[in-house]
């Protein structure tokens, strides 16, 4: 650790921080300058165990040395290639392992540096295919309540959020939303997926018929939403939208930026549905957080769709200057590596059922109204104070990190997804801290 890094500034004003109380963290900054594997540093010396996987990105842990030296070798060898009319080895090497870690019939792969550009390329894309195919007409686009898709327009546009679209003027045009599917009156405390709700999907057929199935390009979902508080599709929800799409010529993108690479024990969320939606979007868990990457995929049946006209000619008018990045694809093959070494993208199924019983021993304690658990994502939902909502829960945040454990609140809802290499004594230990806290908080 350099001595650089060690040392706190003085003047924290600059730094309009993202999606942080800016002025609260400024009066009593919480920073991390080390980490290494389950484990950050914090400035004053301390250990806090990483109960999020960073922001639900670091799925092998911190500083693997697989990643770090896959890097370091690729910045000293080709910094930067052209990302357009250009190519170099490991952006094709990288596409060909992805796809094969990739849902079957997923052949083809997009790079974007983010989730949310991820989401982007694939409105864009999907919208562009129906063009392509002479169906031009398909342009609409459907979400979900409390959908989080990142943070660019299309993706606030689909997206369900109300928070993150209420500042933003009118949006997307053309976008309509499904209902959420979280039922807490007949699903509290469920293991695992909920029995009720699946009915919901219908009401894709509901917005189909107020539309009309010719004006609809793609529907989008997270297959678990993760931002919103984890909500974990109702049994059967996920195939009858597949269904339901599959009849109307609709695409299905899933947006499995938090599902995918082994969050829920299988590599992507589509594998455990058994759902095969048209187009993925992924990008955190790509690179285990380390570097800026999203990838995208895609069916053969939409590349193809492409793959027409003069050959000089380019047949996708997107990209973004760093598609592909030779250091961040590095950090993606280091990445691959370390998961298929240590089985990581499947390592979650092995222990989800001692999560879900060590997450479920919450129940009872002070504020809990239910626990969601699925894979390695679990769930506390709090009672909100009354007139004072989320504030429970960041006093719980705020009490977790001072005793040495990460954890990320949206709402009330305290939301877990530790890295994939997480012990079962480290679970006790997460869960033992969260216990101690609501015991603690008002
Ligand atoms: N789609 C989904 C499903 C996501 O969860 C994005 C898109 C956007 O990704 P980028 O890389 O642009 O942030 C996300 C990101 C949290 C949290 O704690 C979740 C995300 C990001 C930051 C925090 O819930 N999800
Ligand atoms: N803005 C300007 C002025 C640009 O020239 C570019 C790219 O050339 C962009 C935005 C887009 O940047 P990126 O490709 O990194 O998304």
């Amino acid at each position: 650790m350099s001595n650089r890094l060690k040392v706190a500034p003085n003047d924290l004003s600059a730094f309009w921080m993202p999606f942080t109380a800016n002025r609260q963290f400024k009066q009593a900054p919480r920073m991390f300058v080390a980490s290494k594997d389950m484990h950050y540093t914090t400035s004053d010396g301390r250990k806090v165990l990483d109960g999020t996987a960073g922001l639900w990105c670091v799925n092998a842990g911190h500083c693997r040395p697989k990643i770090t030296e896959a890097i370091q070798a690729q910045a000293a060898e080709l910094d930067y290639a052209p990302a357009f009319q250009m190519g170099h080895p490991a952006v094709f090497e990288l596409s060909n392992r992805l796809v094969d870690v990739a849902p079957a019939g997923m052949e083809h792969v997009f790079y974007t540096n983010s989730g949310s550009e991820s989401v982007e390329t694939a409105l864009k894309m999907a919208i562009a295919y129906h063009r392509a195919k002479g169906d031009g007409a398909r342009t609409r686009l459907i979400g979900r309540e409390r959908g989080y898709h990142g943070v660019n327009f299309g993706g606030i546009s689909v997206g369900g959020i109300v928070n993150n679209r209420k500042m933003f003027g009118s949006l997307l045009t053309g976008v309509d939303h499904l209902p959420h599917t979280h039922l807490p009156e007949k699903n509290a405390f469920t293991r695992g997926e909920p029995e009720h709700g699946a009915e919901l999907a219908n009401e894709l057929e509901r917005i189909v018929a107020l539309h009309d199935a010719s004006t609809i390009a793609a529907v989008i979902v997270e297959p678990v939403a993760g931002s919103t508080g984890v909500l974990i599709p109702p049994k059967g929800y996920l195939q009858k939208l597949r269904e339901i799409c599959t009849k109307h010529g609709i695409l299905l993108i899933f947006d499995e930026v938090i599902t995918g690479f082994g969050r829920l024990g299988t590599p992507f969320a589509a594998d455990y549905f058994g759902v095969q939606p048209d187009i993925i979007t992924t990008a955190k868990g790509v690179t285990n957080g380390v570097i800026p990457m999203g990838a995208v995929f895609a069916t053969k049946q939409i590349h193809d769709a492409f793959m027409t006209g003069p050959e000089h000619l380019i047949e996708f008018f997107h990209g973004y200057t760093y598609s592909g990045n030779p250091i961040a694809c590095a950090a993606a093959l280091g990445t691959l590596d370390t998961y298929k070494e240590e089985g990581l993208l499947t390592r979650g199924a092995e222990l989800a059922p001692y999560w879900e019983d060590a997450l479920h021993s919450l129940k009872g304690e002070p504020h809990v109204i239910d626990i969601r658990n699925i894979g390695l994502i679990g769930a506390i939902e709090l009672a909100p104070i009354a007139g004072q909502p989320t504030k429970r829960a960041f006093s719980a945040f705020l009490k977790a990190y001072e005793r040495g454990a990460l954890i990320r609140t949206t709402g009330d809802i305290i939301a877990l997804s530790p890295p994939l290499i997480i012990t079962k004594g480290q679970i006790n230990e997460l869960i033992d801290h969260i216990r101690e806290v609501l015991r603690m908080i008002d």
